[in-house]
């Protein structure tokens, strides 16, 4: 017989420990040691540690207020006024002018943080690709890590922490006389034990990407229990409970226990830009939005596009009741009949403001969604495949959605901007029909060549000119800015990188 990985009570070998089971019990979970009696020693050790490491009572009353909430009536659901959308065609050069340089006051100030969502399941596992069907953040570092063909063969993380130095040198540059000193933005960046580890080792085989790496900050948001419909824990093997991270908003909860609040405090952060790892497009640290986010006065605000169709897989902002809160329902939990209906007026969706995981928060919001999340602790039901004993098993994922958190907002904000400018999502493998690295790179190449163009410079190409195009790297421009000397004149050969 093999011995037990470290020493534990020898009962405990013969029985399931009594004290355990009786917690257990308490919550209705003791079928944990349905295996017992087949288990090895170290197996057993295994399970005990694992179900020692639940926090019972937290997750009890999840699953309850979670599974109750379901039977609870939801408050109606109205089309977002369209006053309150700040769109891309009602904004002036001023307006982006005087945003601009109030984005870069507050940067070069040391007021904004950015915060990387990058926690969802690996794709590098087999099983939660199955899953998944390819879909989602289950392919989060696998697309982040890897690269989407891009001429220059960047990932997604080295585009995203070229931006922030880009962005750290506008805001130096900003109102000083030639070069000044640069203020690092400070990036915080969430992983799960799922993504954890070679997240980390990524970043430090690549340097930082010329980040300094005391600026980056790695924390990880926690895990929860996969239950059956009647509450109760599934096992993945007989000594192991399946578990899965608790969704992208289970951000407030990790940043609470990380004590990462006081840090961002302690640093004299006031504003946090959230985002999604997966969007080639996305503007880190975006200097306009918030500049609008502090002339607004506003809590909460998010970006927005246009719904490109109703299937689209992306949320959609709603107000919640007549004059209630603004609010996101994610597509999941969207009934198919209202994602397509029309307004008679427009023509257009009738839910048509689309989220994009693109979000600016106070960091005072943010402090009070973590408090008031773990009170209500209700978290979004999903009904998935398990990996579980038999395989697979129908169960339900507990997740938090980063937008809970306008719920508790004051005052939300919405700020319209182009797809073809910020959006780019990976969400599925080459291959699929949408939303893939390589209609990601697309989307990358014709954006900087549109800008390249505009900056007086010429395009050739050998492959027709909609199928490839030109990568600006963002240490030379954020949002096509500073390209004139760079462009103005000269002939580039489509795909190349433009670099200085
Ligand atoms: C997200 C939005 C959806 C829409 C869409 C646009 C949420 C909940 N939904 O849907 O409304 O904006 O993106 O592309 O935001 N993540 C974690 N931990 C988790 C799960 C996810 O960090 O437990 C990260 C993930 O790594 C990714 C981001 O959150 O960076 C979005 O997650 P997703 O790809 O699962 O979300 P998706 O596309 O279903």
């Amino acid at each position: 017989m093999r011995e037990p990985a470290c020493a534990i009570d020898a009962n405990a070998m013969a029985a399931p420990p009594q004290a355990l089971l009786e917690r257990l019990k308490d919550y209705g979970q003791e079928d944990a040691f349905a295996f017992w009696d087949e288990l090895s020693p170290d197996e057993r050790h295994l399970l005990i540690k694992d179900i020692e490491s639940l926090d019972l009572p937290r997750i009890d009353r999840i699953i309850r207020c979670s599974l109750r909430s379901q039977a609870l009536p939801v408050a109606a659901i109205e089309p977002v006024p369209e006053n309150i959308v700040a769109t891309v065609d009602g904004r002036t050069i001023e307006d982006r002018e005087r945003w601009w340089k109030m984005g870069l006051k507050a940067i070069r100030g040391g007021k904004l943080a950015v915060l990387l969502l990058s926690g969802g399941q690996s794709g590098s596992d087999p099983k939660y690709m199955m899953e998944e069907g390819f879909r989602s953040s289950n392919m989060g570092l696998a697309k982040a890590g890897g690269d989407i063909g891009l001429p220059s063969g960047k990932s997604l993380f080295q585009l995203q922490a070229e931006r922030i130095l880009r962005v750290q040198r506008l805001a130096a540059e900003f109102m000083s006389e030639g070069s000044a000193a640069v203020v690092p933005i400070h990036w915080y960046i969430m992983t799960s034990p799922f993504t954890d580890e070679a997240t980390r080792k990524f970043f430090e085989s690549h340097k930082y990407f010329g980040l300094e790496p005391d600026q980056v900050t790695f924390f990880q948001q926690g895990t929860i229990p996969c239950i059956s419909k009647d509450g109760r824990f599934i096992l993945e093997s007989p000594y192991k409970v399946a578990k899965s991270p608790d969704g992208n908003g289970g951000v407030y909860m990790a940043l609470k226990y990380s004590r990462l609040l006081e840090d961002m405090a302690s640093r004299g952060i006031k504003y946090v830009d959230c985002y999604g790892v997966d969007n080639a497009l996305v503007r880190v640290a975006d200097p306009t939005f918030l500049g609008y986010f502090i002339e607004q006065g506003v809590a909460a605000a998010a970006k927005v596009v246009k719904k490109a169709y109703p299937q689209e897989k992306v949320g959609v902002f709603v107000r919640r009741g007549k004059g209630g809160p603004l609010g996101v329902v994610e597509y999941s939990e969207l009934d198919p009949s209202v994602a397509s209906a029309v307004n008679q007026e427009t023509g257009r969706l009738r839910f048509c403001w689309s989220n994009v995981c693109l979000h600016m928060f106070t960091l005072d919001l943010l402090n009070t969604v973590a408090n008031e999340l773990e009170k209500d602790s209700i978290y979004h039901l999903a009904e998935k495949k398990i990996p579980s004993t038999n395989g697979y098993t129908m169960g339900l994922k507990l997740e938090q959605f980063i937008f809970d958190a306008f719920a508790y907002s004051p005052s939300t904000a919405l700020f319209e901007v182009l797809r073809e400018e910020e959006f780019a999502p990976v969400k599925n493998a080459n291959g699929a029909n949408f939303d893939t690295p390589d209609s990601a790179r697309l989307l990358l190449l014709r954006l900087h060549a549109r800008w390249v163009i505009a900056a007086g410079g010429f395009l050739t190409h050998s492959v027709p000119l909609y199928a490839t195009g030109v990568e600006v790297s963002p240490l030379c421009s954020y949002m096509g800015e500073n390209l004139e000397a760079i462009c103005r004149g000269r002939t580039f050969h489509a795909p190349c990188e433009i670099t200085f």
